[in-house]
């Protein structure tokens, strides 16, 4: 069984980071780049160099309004890039809602199933997980990522992303995924406005409290234009280390990153600080 350091060891266990790796033509910051298998290989293996412990492969995209993708061609998008970083210095995650996809990607060498969808949009990809014995990501959003900006509506984003969260944990552990093998993420931009994300960034240690580790990926998105006013998402790495440190201060334990190097660095400072 895989586990992260489970109990009070994990909060004060200093947090890592988890390099993106979007093997995706569409991406809405890096889409294209690494869509080819080596290409993408080895911008894992140069992000393993800059200190990922993590890296955190996709071959969806799940911006605000992007199309879903067939099974088979995610599985063809992911299997290989997997394959090719399986024993080469990372932990390896697979983002995806689906279970098939889910069910190969721990097969071929990754140990952290990245559900941005929290098991609502295949809930078979939670047996799958158990079955495996592996690390289970559950990120909160509301609808699909084709519906859920109009599903942006809280009266307290932190009280009702909490709530939903242990709603998750717990359909997780009844599909016996074991709870030292949970993670929990409040899903930075998804079904969220900028308050939103603002008030469960604020709110990290409500969500903490739930007792298990947090992924916290705010890398490059459109809150940081929001604050910045910087357009290029691959100019927006100064706000989004703020972002980055501001979670690390309080409690997140992997940070999901495009800025790997910029990211190990500020993470250290920030974590000495906490
Ligand atoms: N954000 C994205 C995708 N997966 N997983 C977790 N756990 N947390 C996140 O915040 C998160 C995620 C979206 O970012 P990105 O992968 O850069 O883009 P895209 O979805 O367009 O591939």
């Amino acid at each position: 069984m895989h586990s992260l350091e489970a109990g009070a060891d994990q909060v004060l266990a200093p947090p890592c980071i988890m390099g993106i790796l979007n093997a995706t033509p569409d991406s809405f910051s890096d889409g294209g780049s690494y869509a080819d298998a080596d290409a993408a290989i080895a911008r894992g293996l140069q992000m393993v160099a800059e200190g990922a412990t993590w890296l955190d492969i996709g071959g969806e995209s799940t911006r605000p309004g992007a199309d879903q993708v067939a099974s088979e061609e995610e599985l063809a998008r992911v299997v290989p890039v997997i394959e090719g970083l399986a024993g080469r210095g990372a932990r390896l995650s697979i983002d995806t809602r689906k279970a098939t996809v889910a069910q190969a990607a721990l097969a071929a060498g990754a140990e952290l199933v990245n559900d941005v969808s929290g098991g609502l949009f295949d809930p078979r990809i939670l047996t799958v997980t158990a079955k495996a014995g592996a690390l289970y990501c559950a990120m909160h959003m509301r609808g699909t990522p084709a519906t859920m900006t109009g599903q942006a509506n809280y009266e307290d984003p932190v009280a009702e992303v909490t709530l939903a969260l242990a709603e998750r944990a717990n359909a997780a552990i009844q599909a016996g995924i074991d709870p030292e093998c949970l993670i929990l993420d409040p899903g930075i931009g998804f079904a969220k406005r900028l308050p939103h994300n603002l008030a469960v960034l604020r709110g990290l240690p409500t969500l903490a409290s739930l007792g298990f580790p947090l992924i916290v990926g705010l890398s490059r998105k459109k809150m940081i234009l929001e604050l910045t006013g910087v357009d290029d998402p691959k100019q927006r790495l100064a706000g989004s280390l703020a972002g980055l440190s501001a979670a690390v201060l309080r409690g997140a334990h992997i940070l999901r990153v495009h800025d790997v190097k910029p990211s190990v660095e500020a993470t250290a400072v920030a974590a000495a600080l906490r």
